[in-house]
């Protein structure tokens, strides 16, 4: 089915399509619930906590004006759509973890978005090149539907670890399965392993 629908590309764009993945144009929308809002709620932060020496809080300003780097990304869908070259702008995590000083003993991340969704990372997952708290897609402020105002995004693993409508990075010494996790998918999420579910 993946090589069927990927017929008509060119070699490169093959090349970074992962097993059972095909490609797409457009930009599909998955979530649990929709947008929460459009504009940023007056009492909007991004807070992060747990096994870190400099607990953060920042405004939605106070964000805006934190280094930030544009890049360029693959995307992989566990539901089995890759896009190429997405381009993103906001801050990078290895700017994030030198400012918050996880401590020796963080092992994991959790991101916690609006209305409760979660999802879990290895730390070592966030030291991975290209991972950001983005607040732009193409040059604009996202879409309300693609995480507006902030989302983490991990390029190099499934898509459901790259929290739309993120408020919250919590620093743990040990894992804790997120909203997908609990309901049976992979910890690692690696899509060149194809690490879709648990089971
Ligand atoms: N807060 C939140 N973030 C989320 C989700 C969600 O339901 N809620 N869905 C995840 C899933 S399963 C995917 S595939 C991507 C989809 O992002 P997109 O809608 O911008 O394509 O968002 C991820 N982030
Ligand atoms: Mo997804």
């Amino acid at each position: 089915m993946g090589l069927f629908r990927n017929r008509g590309l060119t070699d490169d764009e093959r090349a970074r399509i992962p097993p059972g993945q095909h490609l797409v144009r457009n930009f599909p929308v998955l979530d649990v619930q929709g947008p929460p809002y459009n504009e940023v709620p007056p009492d909007w932060d991004m807070r992060i906590w747990g096994d870190v020496a400099n607990p953060q809080r920042w405004s939605f300003d106070e964000l805006l004006a934190l280094p930030a780097v544009r890049e360029v990304i693959d995307i992989h869908c566990v539901t089995s759509w890759s896009k190429l070259d997405t381009t993103w702008f906001g801050v990078p995590m290895s700017w994030v973890l030198e400012a918050v000083g996880p401590d020796p003993a963080a092992t994991h991340v959790i991101a916690h978005a609006e209305a409760g969704y979660t999802t879990n990372v290895s730390l070592a997952a966030l030291r991975a090149p290209g991972v950001l708290l983005a607040h732009e897609y193409d040059g604009l402020p996202l879409e309300p539907e693609h995480g507006y105002p902030l989302r983490l995004v991990v390029p190099q693993l499934y898509f459901w670890k790259s929290a739309k409508w993120l408020r919250g990075l919590e620093f743990r010494s040990s894992d804790q399965p997120g909203f997908w996790e609990r309901r049976g998918y992979s910890n690692s999420a690696d899509p060149w392993k194809e690490e879709r579910y648990a089971f």
